[in-house]
């Protein structure tokens, strides 16, 4: 970012109070269609840090070749570079971005009991929310050979537990946005492409528009379902 570019952000966004961190190189290697890639991107976003957006392609197999394994050994999107760092799996890169350059600890809160429970919901990302809503629509917009029926099963019975929670708070760890947020929110967001409504979860749906709201905030975006 030139000194020009920088002050433009500043006065555009009138963060005097989160000066930019010196001169990030950053390299997001996503899927533009990737919940998980666009977690990744939403927290850049949301922490005003400017990141070269590297398309992987996901559909001629340009994540398995030799060049991306370097990167991945797992084959997958996102990955991140920061200079001579790579950083990989979207919840890696939130905790790396947030420790890094969140230097309020806004979305990673030191406190350790605050930190506890936002570590609760990034498993709960890894596992409930990929294993319903995220693959859920998998199916529906990339025809993954996975069980529709029981994703759908899996996306509802978490969405009745966050829907409980999120009655109690604006978000999912207290009054203020946490990566835990961040990580929940594509999926459940974009839980519909899946054939999986949010009509039954008013709370749910507040919450995603408090997250949009949010300075910084960029959409995914949207696929019609095939079914
Ligand atoms: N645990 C990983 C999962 C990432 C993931 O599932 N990425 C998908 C795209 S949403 C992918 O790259 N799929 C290709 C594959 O697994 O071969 C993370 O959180 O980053």
């Amino acid at each position: 970012m030139t000194c020009q570019q920088r002050l433009l952000f500043l006065s555009e966004r009138g963060r005097t109070l989160h000066p930019m961190p010196e001169a990030p190189s950053l390299r997001l290697h996503r899927f533009s269609l990737s919940g998980h890639s666009h977690r990744a991107e939403l927290m850049l976003s949301l922490l005003g840090l400017n990141a070269e957006l590297v398309n992987v392609d996901l559909r001629g197999g340009e994540h398995k070749q030799p060049p991306f394994l370097a990167k991945n050994s797992f084959g997958q999107v996102p990955v991140l570079e920061d200079g001579a760092l790579t950083v990989s799996d979207s919840n890696a890169i939130l905790v790396y971005l947030a420790e890094r350059y969140d230097a309020q600890g806004r979305y990673w809160p030191a406190d350790p009991a605050r930190r506890g429970q936002v570590q609760r919901w990034l498993s709960v990302a890894a596992g409930q929310l990929a294993a319903g809503p995220a693959a859920a629509r998998l199916v529906r917009v990339f025809n993954a050979p996975l069980d529709h029926a029981v994703a759908v099963r899996k996306a509802h019975e978490l969405f009745t537990l966050l829907e409980k929670e999120l009655s109690a708070r604006p978000f999912l760890v207290g009054e203020t946005a946490t990566l835990a947020d961040v990580a929940l929110y594509t999926y459940t967001a974009h839980a519909p492409e899946g054939d999986v409504s949010l009509e039954a979860y008013p709370a749910i749906r507040q919450w995603l528009t408090r997250i949009e709201a949010l300075p910084g905030f960029v959409p995914m975006p949207r696929t019609p379902a095939k079914s």
